[in-house]
């Protein structure tokens, strides 16, 4: 799960969806460490800069101290990507990586993504085949909630009309608002 989410996060949010995915075998790292743009979750290194990202020793002293969707999930939001909406699945990702038996992970080994990992991986599916499904499941279910500030507006249009520059300052790139 964790080379899941963070493979599906550092391809559309760090490289905007354009990036190939491949998942190698630990043995076969080596041979990607300098000519990948991005590793996640394998090579035993946590550079943000140069875009490693993995919690084995010896990035960290502890495998169990982040786990590779945090760590890409903590650049992503140093970077002012809007990623907020999906603290949830991280930490639900952590927790899952590291053996801690939350509420929400049980759930989530009983109906959720968890669950649907498993039966996935149990179908003999190939590991692309397995990722590309799982994102599916993932942007549906952690969809992003309309922006709050296009909702501001929407919502209390006929009070903030003196303060449209102020709302427009709040809008993600390429949202139209007319206040008309
Ligand atoms: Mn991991």
């Amino acid at each position: 799960m964790d080379a899941v989410v963070s493979a599906w996060l550092a391809r559309d949010f760090l490289f905007a969806g354009d990036a190939v995915v491949q998942f190698v075998h630990r043995s076969q790292v080596p041979r990607y460490k300098d000519s990948a743009d991005c590793l996640v979750d394998v090579g035993q290194e946590y550079d943000p800069d140069q875009l490693r990202f993995d919690h084995r020793p010896p990035a960290f002293n502890k495998r169990t101290d982040s786990c590779a969707a945090k760590l890409v999930w903590e650049h992503l939001i140093r970077s002012g990507v809007d990623v907020a909406h999906l603290a949830g699945l991280v930490q639900l990702t952590h927790d899952g990586d590291s053996g801690r038996a939350t509420q929400a992970l049980r759930q989530s080994r009983r109906n959720g993504v968890h669950a649907k990992l498993e039966r996935l991986k149990a179908s003999g599916l190939d590991d692309t085949e397995v990722f590309r499904r799982m994102v599916r499941r993932l942007r549906r279910v952690y969809a992003a909630p309309p922006h709050p500030g296009l909702q501001a507006v929407l919502n209390s249009r006929s009070h903030v009309a003196g303060c449209d520059a102020a709302w427009r300052g709040t809008l993600g790139s390429g949202e139209q608002v007319s206040m008309t």
